[in-house]
Order: C-alpha cells, then structure tokens, then sequence
C-alpha cells in the first residue's frame, strides 16, 4: 500500500469560511443587476476563478451583452467587496478542528500545503495568521488553469517533493474534488456528500477527522508504513 507524504488543502471552505464572504459579494453584484442569486446557484462558482465564477453568475441571471472591459469592471467591483468582507477575519475564524489536525499530520512528518484557486489566498492566510501551519501555499496568482485543472494541486505536490499517488487533498467544492481526482490523488470531501460524491471519504468536519480514521479510509497508509490501528 502507498504511503501518505503529503496533504494538500483548499483554503476558502476548508481552512476559514470565506465562501460565505463570497457569496454575499456575488450575491450584492446580482442585486444590483436586477436579479436574484440563490445559495443554490452559488454552490456552482466555489472552487473556480473569479472570471469563471463571473460568467457563471451572468449565465445565471440571463446577461449575455457585456464586453471584457465590462466583466473585468464587474469582477474587480464584486472582489473589492469581497476584500471589504476579508478585513472582519480574525484567528478566531479558522474552522474548527483545522488548526489541531494540521499539527498531529506535521507532527508526523506529512508534508502540508494549501492549494487554492484564490487570489486573495496570501492576505486570508494572513489575516487568520494560520501560514506557518503550512510547508507551501499555491493559489490563483501561480496557477495558469483553475480547478478543476489539476494544475494548483500538482504544483503543490512538487514543492513537497510528493509523489501524487501519495497525497491526499481537502476539498468542499465539486471543482476542487475533480482536480484532485485528475491529479491521481486521494480526495476527502469537507461537507454536502451530495455535491462531492468523487470524493473516497466525505466528512462535515476536521472535528471528525483523526489522521488514523483517515488512513483507514482512504487505502494510503501511514508515514511509518503498515495499517494504522483506530
Ligand atoms: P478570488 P478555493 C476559490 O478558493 C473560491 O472557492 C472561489 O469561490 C473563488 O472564485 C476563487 O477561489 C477565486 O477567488 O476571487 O479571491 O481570487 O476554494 O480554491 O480556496
Ligand atoms: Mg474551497
């Protein structure tokens, strides 16, 4: 059996809760061109660009007429909200769980990264001082095709010096979970089983999550080698 060497995190929706921050941006961009945006129709755009989210969103409410100057006129408005939104994040707002189950796989010898499709992934992991938690952090300003490419993830397994097969990636969106399935890697779903069912284990929380429940449930096994006992 492989053995596990590296985890790979997605930020927004797994580390901190910023998907709510983008949803109400998004959600305030609709309003104001006069249409409704469910949570529903949100769930669409988590784990992809913004421009990719953008045209999502547009689709959504039926706008087909805008030019480029346009839509970059409308991203960059919805992501200055978004940034606005980023300013109340604290270290208080790190998911519950993340913190400790990052340290016990550290503690280990598991290498650990982020692996985010976000431009923004540099000031979030600041403002909720949670970088050193972290060996290497790819996002949105490195990679050159969003997920569900799985270019973020592989970029992140190299910096580790990890062999794909041996890594596993924490994601909450259908976008991200398909990245990492395409880049030979073991995925487990954080939250609506639903809408991850790619994932090889879905949990609603790192609060549930042990490394030796994960090695049980994900065919890798330990750093040290041989089946971990729960
Ligand atoms: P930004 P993740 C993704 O982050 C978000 O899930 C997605 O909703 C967002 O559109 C994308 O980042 C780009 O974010 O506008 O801040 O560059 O989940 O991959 O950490
Ligand atoms: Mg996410």
């Amino acid at each position: 059996m492989q053995q596990l060497e590296a985890a790979i995190f997605d930020l927004d929706g797994v580390i901190v809760d910023t998907a709510k921050f983008h949803y109400q941006a998004w959600r305030r961009l609709a309003e104001e061109l006069g249409f409704a945006f469910s949570e529903r129709e949100n769930e669409q755009l988590k784990g992809v660009s913004r421009m990719e989210s953008l045209e999502l969103l547009l689709r959504a409410g039926g706008i087909t007429d805008l030019t480029e100057e346009q839509k970059e006129d409308l991203a960059s408005r919805k992501n200055e909200w978004y940034k606005e939104y980023l300013q109340t994040l604290t270290p208080a707002d790190v998911l519950p769980g993340v913190a400790d189950f990052v340290g016990q796989l550290r503690s280990q010898g598991i290498g650990t990264a982020i692996a985010s499709a976000s431009k923004n992934a540099p000031l979030i992991l600041e403002k909720v001082n949670i970088r050193p938690l972290f060996d290497a952090v790819v996002d949105g300003n490195s990679v050159t095709r969003a997920k569900p490419d799985p270019e973020v993830f592989l970029q992140a397994a190299r910096l580790l010096g990890a062999d794909p097969a041996c890594c596993c990636v924490f994601e909450d969106a259908a976008a991200g979970v398909e990245g990492a399935v395409r880049a030979g890697m073991r995925v487990v779903g954080i939250g609506d089983s639903g809408l991850l069912a790619r994932a090889h284990l879905i949990v609603t929380s790192f609060e549930q999550l042990e490394p030796v429940y994960l090695l049980n449930h994900i065919g890798i096994a330990g750093h040290a080698g041989g089946e971990a006992s729960e």
